[in-house]
């Protein structure tokens, strides 16, 4: 009530959801604050060692309800809101999702900050404000339309801005030798502004910042020109201002070569280094010798890579310290996660590009390479500069400490292909990090149901210790349980199923295997195999319609890049399928199709804990890690997959009995794309498969030319194999029928998987990062 008149200035009989919301945001906002500053006091007088995570992308999601659910709040936060006769979920689903990311990788990086906290690491994340966040999707005839994404259009209450921290970032100019030293002078500047959002742990204890940079004009206008009449120009400043911290680049895999991405790497970076280096003179005086004892930073992939070169600019140009002191510093700092192994995803820079927006850095790296190639006797193969591009994986792993993957197969082909020549120089540096994701928003504060269930039957110890869903294990042969269980589900998937009706008008059987692939739309992770499979299952059910059928409801999320051809022709052909088999008579209660549009935070939040089957079926090898399957097996849902990523470790924890396994593994998908023709081959010998392409090509989902180029490329090319893993796909989800058919062995595996997945829970991937590579 308080903040309701003196914060946003309403009476209760005037206010709005809107107003409430933010008194309430206010209201929380005020008790994290606390703890906050008494973290940043406790690192300050102890003058602890701190870790930065240095991100492109922050996926962060709604606020409120994680910081209510950290505060442990939400018994009284209910009361309180009925007593004011205000609707919660109403109040909580005003919030905006703060849309910072494309997907995985953005996402982890809101999970790490969120163990952060909850372990009480002394922790910075930097990252970009981007005033729009990742567009939003709607479909229009079936087809994938983008619009602007404006979370900053409302005042947003859980940011701080810093006016007193404000570095200034150049680009361009030229590069002179001054007394036997090198100055950079750059022909453009912004300002990068400090928007500090808190990040409370669970049972808020401790509270670390998320800091995210705004650009400013470095001056409004230039007054040379303004004087002179050239208003236009004399704008520039502003301009580009104004574009660097304007939007998130929608692609997860890259967006190559353009000059703006650039610019909003090295913006970023170059404030949080600039911002780093301040700190730690405040704390700990000029001799930077000692930075590494202080100062862990994590690069999230190769987006923040130009760091090694801006650390050393700094330690060099601007506090006069040797090259070789300088390198050998920055590669005690910092650190590389690798999250990719698709060739196309490897960041490179023309060196011309590089040498015009970075000249001094362009500099330096060839200053690191030639080191590097010296110190390692000159081998072939090793260079950070080829083909006049900057590789800034090479770079990345050059100048890092540790080198990690995201999942144990994922390390071992990080070895074992891309990194494979410098692995043999430095066979210490690569080490294995398997994802993880934080239990208090994907399992405590999203499925409420399960989440008292798990209180009632193990005690509430989980949320902060996941290891303990162990416990569980006995309840996986109790009956009773195992009702209640079913029961939680249940109830989930009767609210989806009314969201469905009322957002889609879909009426889906609560009883039928909600069956869900919600992810980023790309061709390796084969949302195309699973819409091949259903229109096959579609046909054998028409074929005898009164079969003994398991019904199901097809759940499909996701959104493709917007220069995505592939896969914005994947989502038009589900959508068009959607269309034809749900509206079929014959089939209808068996099967449904639902794709609801613009997949985010809050749409997994509802989506996963109502899932009963997890569909992750990425070609065995391309897949990093995932972490929506680890989100799918908290929550009690049982995998169909391949051997890709953390599957496997999903698989080897679960147990083989309670896992849908199918489709090739890793190596046998190399061989496989070797063979000439290897599509057509299994095409020819898959009559399901053979029937699924036929009716497209038809004209039984739409018109048909619409998707000749897609049919082609299955037929011709199939680079990831879906032909080749069809029947096995095919085989396996028959299988799934038969087992949901039989209650109680599925409420078992459901229960198992439960208990078997502590292992996920991003806390120990942190504990793993502090031990293994942060040294705190
Ligand atoms: C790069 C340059 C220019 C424009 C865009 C990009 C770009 C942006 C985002 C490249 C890649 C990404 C995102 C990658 C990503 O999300 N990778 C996922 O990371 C997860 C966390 O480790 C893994 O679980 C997933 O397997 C992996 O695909």
């Amino acid at each position: 009530m308080y903040h309701l008149t003196h914060t946003q200035g309403r009476g209760p009989e005037f206010a709005t959801v809107f107003d409430w919301r933010l008194a309430v945001s206010y209201t929380i906002r005020d008790l994290i604050v606390t703890p906050w500053m008494a973290g940043h006091r406790t690192s300050r007088d102890n003058k602890l060692k701190r870790v930065y995570y240095l991100s492109m992308e922050f996926l962060i999601g709604r606020i409120l309800g994680d910081a209510i659910i950290n505060l442990g709040l939400d018994h009284q936060m209910d009361e309180a809101l009925e007593s004011l006769g205000l609707n919660r979920t109403q109040i909580l689903e005003d919030e905006p999702d703060a849309a910072l990311g494309n997907g995985g990788l953005g996402r982890l990086a809101a999970c790490f900050m969120e163990s952060l906290s909850s372990l009480g690491v002394p922790a910075f994340g930097y990252g970009i404000r981007y005033e729009h966040g990742l567009f939003r999707q709607r479909f229009a005839a079936g087809q994938q339309v983008e619009t602007p994404e404006d979370w900053l259009n409302q005042p947003h209450p859980w940011e701080f801005v810093r006016v007193d921290y404000s570095y200034t970032i150049g680009f361009k100019g030229e590069v002179e030798t001054v007394d036997g030293h090198s100055v950079w002078l750059p022909g453009e500047s912004v300002v990068a502004r400090a928007y500090d959002t808190p990040v409370i742990g669970w049972q808020a204890n401790w509270a670390n910042t998320l800091r995210l940079w705004g650009a400013q004009p470095t001056n409004l206008f230039d007054l040379h020109r303004f004087n002179a009449g050239d208003y236009a120009a004399a704008a520039e400043p502003e301009a580009l201002a104004r574009t660097l911290s304007r939007v998130l680049y929608p692609d997860d895999t890259t967006d190559q070569g353009k000059e703006l991405r650039l610019k909003q790497e090295y913006f970023l970076t170059s404030a949080a280094l600039q911002d780093i280096i301040r700190r730690f003179v405040a704390e700990h005086g000029e001799d930077l010798a000692h930075l590494p004892d202080k100062v862990a930073i994590q690069l999230n992939d190769t987006h923040p890579a130009i760091a090694g070169p801006e650390l050393i600019r700094l330690l060099m140009d601007e506090h006069d310290l040797p090259f070789a002191q300088s390198l050998d510093l920055a590669r005690r700092t910092l650190n590389y996660t690798n999250h990719t192994l698709l060739p196309e995803a490897l960041e490179r820079w023309s060196i011309w590009l590089m040498g015009h927006v970075l000249p001094r850095h362009l500099q330096i790296i060839r200053m690191i390479d030639e080191d590097h190639r010296k110190s390692t006797g000159r081998p072939a193969n090793v260079s950070i500069i080829d083909h006049d591009e900057v590789r800034m994986g090479e770079l990345a792993f050059i100048m890092a400490g540790k080198v990690n993957g995201v999942s144990a197969l994922h390390t071992d082909l990080v070895r074992s292909t891309v990194f494979a020549d410098l692995h043999k120089l430095h066979p210490d540096r690569i080490v294995n990090l398997t994802n993880g994701v934080t239990p208090r928003r994907w399992l405590r504060m999203s499925n409420p149901p399960l989440a008292r269930l798990l209180d009632k039957t193990i005690g509430t110890g989980w949320t902060g210790d996941l290891d303990l869903l162990k416990g569980l294990a006995p309840y996986a042969d109790d009956g009773g349980f195992l009702d209640e269980l079913r029961a939680a589900k249940r109830q989930n998937k009767v609210a989806l199923s009314n969201g469905l009706l009322a957002d889609l008008g879909i009426n889906a059987d609560p009883e039928a295997i909600f069956d869900v692939q919600v992810k980023r739309m790309h061709e390796y992770k084969r949302q195309l195999l699973n819409i091949l499979e259903t229109i096959a299952l579609w046909h054998r059910i028409h074929e005898s319609p009164n079969g003994d059928w398991t019904p199901r409801l097809k759940i499909f999320g996701g959104k493709a890049a917007p220069g995505y051809w592939t896969a914005k022709t994947i989502i038009h052909l589900i959508n068009d399928v959607a269309k034809t088999i749900n509206d079929d008579p014959v089939t209808s209660q068996f099967l449904k199709i639902a794709y609801p549009p613009n997949y985010n935070v809050s749409m997994a939040e509802k989506l996963i804990p109502a899932a009963d089957l997890s569909e992750q079926i990425s070609t065995a090898g391309k897949e990093a890690s995932g972490t929506g399957n680890m989100k799918f097996t908290m929550n009690g849902a049982l995998t169909i997959g391949t051997l890709d990523g953390a599957n496997v470790e999903i698989r080897e924890l679960v147990g083989p009995d309670n896992f849908f396994l199918f489709g090739l593994t890793a190596a046998e998908a190399e061989t496989e794309k070797a063979k000439p023709g290897h599509a057509r081959a299994a095409i020819e010998k898959s009559d399901d498969m053979k029937i699924a392409l036929q009716l497209i090509a038809e004209g039984r989902f739409g018109r048909p030319e619409h998707y000749y180029a897609l049919l082609d490329r299955t037929w011709n090319d199939d680079p990831f194999l879906v032909a080749s893993d069809f029947d096995s796909y095919y085989r396996c989800q028959r299988s799934v029928d038969s087992a949901y058919a039989d209650h109680g062995h599925w409420d078992r595996m459901s229960a198992l998987n439960i208990a078997s997945s502590g292992f996920f829970s991003s806390d120990r991937t942190i504990r793993g990062y502090m031990e293994t590579i942060w040294h705190v």
